[in-house]
């Protein structure tokens, strides 16, 4: 038996999640403002539950000032986060909720592994594509809509417990005072992909990738990012790299999520482009580059996924997407929205 919780303020209180199937559907939900209620609501129908995952930290008050290690982690991987210690060492209430839970919990259940859990994670991750199913009566006498969302974020921190208990859980912040934050998400890797235009956008440099990862592809230039560099540093190396070129107004344009069936890790692509091209483009052992007409692009030559949202950029839009591909590259899911201008 799995269990999230959400930790809210006095007024929204705690929403709990029992997931015992194999699929992420919750076979349990509650909600009470009162942290003793979830004690007993636990004790009454999962009487031994493995991993209890909740979505705040053991304590409301730190020793140190800092902030905490696992935060920082889950921050720089592109989520928001509420920081602990709170701003002029005001205690959070959902804090001091957390911390009451989790002291209660650990008594009420003491073989039990308690966790802190980053549901916010899950949903931008691997979740995506699993989809739960929620008995609608699982919960009368709740308010249903006000709170839907916190129930979500239990399940989610439920599907946390689950995945623990699978060795696939992200794991943030590992030595943290408070110890670590567990995520959905699995390991990133973190990449790059720059298109350089020309002429206003009419133009734009795409290679023929020669060799590994997407060989045989046009595509925009770009790679790995290495330890200790930037992202954009990142972006104009492989650029050099792979065409011979540096380019000096690189702009991010968005993130592209790409997860394989079949494969634990999570493709974090930052894109970008630019137009002050230094040097003249020419063909690296990588990328056999050509000037192409952005009107006349041919999207059967490129990865599957470029034709939903690489027209959205070079139209000037910046954009955020989630694909999920088959070994066949095939896409079995996506999701692009514009973040901007
Ligand atoms: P290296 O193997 O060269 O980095 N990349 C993708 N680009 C597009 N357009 N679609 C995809 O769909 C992609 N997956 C990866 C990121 C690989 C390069 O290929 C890009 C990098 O620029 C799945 O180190």
């Amino acid at each position: 038996m799995f269990i999230g919780i959400d930790v809210g303020g006095p007024a929204k209180g705690f929403h709990v999640a029992l997931i015992s199937g194999p699929g992420p559907s919750p076979d349990g939900l509650f909600q009470s403002k009162e942290a003793p209620a979830v004690v007993e609501y636990l004790s009454k129908h999962a009487a031994s539950p493995q991993i209890i995952a909740i979505d705040a930290p053991p304590k409301s008050t730190r020793r140190r000032i800092e902030t905490r290690a696992a935060e920082r982690e889950v921050r720089s991987a592109g989520f928001r986060v509420l920081w602990t210690p709170p701003e002029e060492g005001q205690r959070q209430p959902w804090m001091e909720n957390g911390a009451r839970l989790w002291s209660l919990l650990k008594k009420a259940f003491p073989t039990a592994q308690i966790v802190e859990a980053f549901p916010t994670a899950a949903s931008r991750g691997l979740a995506l594509h699993a989809s739960a199913s929620l008995d609608l009566r699982l919960l009368t006498g709740h308010r249903v809509r006000k709170h839907y969302m916190d129930f979500l974020d239990a399940v989610l921190a439920a599907l946390v417990a689950k995945t623990i208990s699978e060795g696939r859980a992200g794991l943030f912040g590992p030595d943290d005072e408070l110890g670590p934050i567990y995520a959905l998400a699995a390991p990133r890797l973190r990449l790059t992909l720059v298109f350089v235009l020309r002429r206003d956008g009419q133009d734009v440099l795409l290679g023929e990738k020669k060799r590994g990862f997407g060989a045989g592809y046009w595509n925009g230039f770009g790679g790995k990012i290495e330890a200790g560099e930037s992202v954009p540093q990142a972006a104009r190396r492989e650029l050099l790299e792979e065409a011979g070129i540096d380019c000096d107004d690189l702009r991010a344009r968005g993130r592209l999520l790409f997860s394989f069936e079949g494969r634990q890790d999570l493709m974090d692509v930052t894109v970008f482009t630019g137009q002050n091209l230094i040097g003249q483009p020419r063909e690296t052992d990588e990328m056999r580059p050509r000037w192409i007409k952005a009107s006349a692009i041919d999207y059967d030559q490129m990865w599957p996924d470029d034709r939903y949202w690489l027209p959205r950029v070079l139209a000037g839009r910046d954009i955020e997407a989630y694909f999920h591909l088959d070994a066949n590259h095939n896409i079995l899911l996506h999701n692009i929205i514009d973040i901007g201008p």
